[in-house]
């Protein structure tokens, strides 16, 4: 099959390095980083690789990731292994355990997919892209000085940053099943950054348990960050339609009131259905829908990954919003091409939309009115903007 056509005055970059894919968080963990392995067969099967600017990224430096976390952490990520870790007192206190275990390599990992991210950010700034897409980040919990739910180095923090030294405003959205709030702590007291996220939301029965739709920034009203963080508390079950038109109702005047220069989109693949963590019953679609509402706004953007774990489903979303990122998602077969490598993880349908909202569904319990209570408590937020 022929490749596909670039795009026209429009570079869409590509950040990636093959060295994050190997490393195994354990067994029964349920993050693969083998899941970008796929992702990146089904990119190349479809040929999109010639429509975009490709970069092996190389790891960040510690200066770069010092930028956001702490010598302590940092010293502590490099030297802890899973050999020494016994004899190290700080374990706890660094929050490493079962979601964020210590593994071989885990410094090269952190340092791989953040470097990818800056790169990335880099791109933006000296518009040599438009869209610049890292699948391997997008690891929204890590804090200054701890590692949490799965994420070691916050590099969307650190990508937003390097944002910060070129454009005025940020928006960063975060449509992955877990609220963002990693990033949404680190930006918390500043109106550069507007932070965005969608996500199940259970104080007491699901992982990080903040996000409520009453948490928007400092108490102060005379702290320049208030107003500037918003959340889109979800229950089990959101279908398809009723996401979307969430998702617009609430990014459209988001990005009227708060007039952002670039995007940082997050594009979890757990909020997808039958995704091993999630509990929404999106289908690839619907996800690639907002995807491309984003990518209509014409704003620069910076593409994350993030959480997803059925990593047959996770390489579908990415290989399918890659091509809504260069624009050519009409014209993927919905068949899967038949020289992709790892085919069999892909049977016995071999599609790139298989539907995800049969089997294992959760019930739906977003009323039509509590969704409605979500936008209207939005556009409250975003009025304080305007005054
Ligand atoms: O629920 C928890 C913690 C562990 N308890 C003390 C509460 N952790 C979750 C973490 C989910 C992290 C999601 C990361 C991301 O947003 C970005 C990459 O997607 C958790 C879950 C769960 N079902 O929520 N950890 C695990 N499952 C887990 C299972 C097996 C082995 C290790 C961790
Ligand atoms: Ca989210
Ligand atoms: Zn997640």
């Amino acid at each position: 099959k022929n490749g596909i056509v670039r795009p026209k005055g429009y570079t869409v970059s590509f950040h990636a390095n093959s060295s994050v894919e190997k490393f195994h968080f354990g067994q029964s963990h349920p993050m693969k980083p083998w899941r970008l392995t796929l992702t990146k067969q089904l990119v190349m099967a479809y040929g999109m690789h010639t429509a975009m600017d490709l970069y092996l990224t190389r790891a960040a430096t510690r200066e770069e990731m010092a930028e956001f976390h702490t010598e302590d952490y940092l010293d502590f990520l490099k030297r802890v292994t899973p050999n020494n870790m016994l004899l190290e007192p700080r374990l706890a206190q660094y929050n490493i355990g079962d979601d964020c275990p210590i593994f071989d390599g885990l410094y090269d990992y952190a340092s791989l997919y953040t470097g990818a991210s800056l790169d990335a950010a880099r791109k933006l700034c000296n518009e040599q892209s438009q869209v610049a897409i890292n699948w391997s980040g997008g690891l929204h919990h890590a804090k200054k000085t701890e590692a949490s739910g799965f994420c070691y180095t916050n590099d969307i923090v650190l990508a937003i940053l390097q944002l910060l030294r070129y454009h005025p405003r940020v928006l960063y959205i975060d449509i992955d099943v877990h609220h963002g709030d990693g990033v949404e702590q680190a930006f918390w007291s500043t109106d550069r950054v507007m932070t965005l996220s969608f996500h199940k939301y259970d104080k007491d029965n699901f992982f990080p348990g903040t996000g409520p739709l009453s948490s928007t920034g400092p108490e102060n009203p005379l702290n320049p960050g208030a107003h500037h963080a918003l959340n889109v508390p979800l229950h089990d079950g959101i279908e398809d339609e009723d996401y979307v038109w969430l998702f617009k109702q609430i990014v459209e005047p988001c990005v009227g009131a708060y007039q952002p220069s670039v995007i940082v989109l997050q594009c979890g693949a757990d909020s997808l259905g039958c995704d091993r963590l999630g509990c929404f019953n999106l289908n690839i679609r619907a996800h690639g829908r907002c995807v491309d509402f984003v990518k209509r706004l014409n704003l620069p953007i910076l593409v994350f990954g993030g959480g997803g774990y059925t990593p047959r489903n996770v390489a579908r979303l990415w290989a399918y919003e890659t091509s809504i990122c260069i624009g050519c998602s009409e014209q993927l077969d919905e068949k899967l091409p038949a020289h992709t490598p790892a085919l069999a993880h892909f049977a016995p349908d071999n599609t790139l939309f298989p539907p995800l909202s049969e089997h294992g569904r959760f019930e739906n319990k977003n009323s039509r009115q509590y969704l409605w209570s979500l936008v209207e408590g939005i556009h409250k937020q975003l009025a304080y903007l305007e005054s």
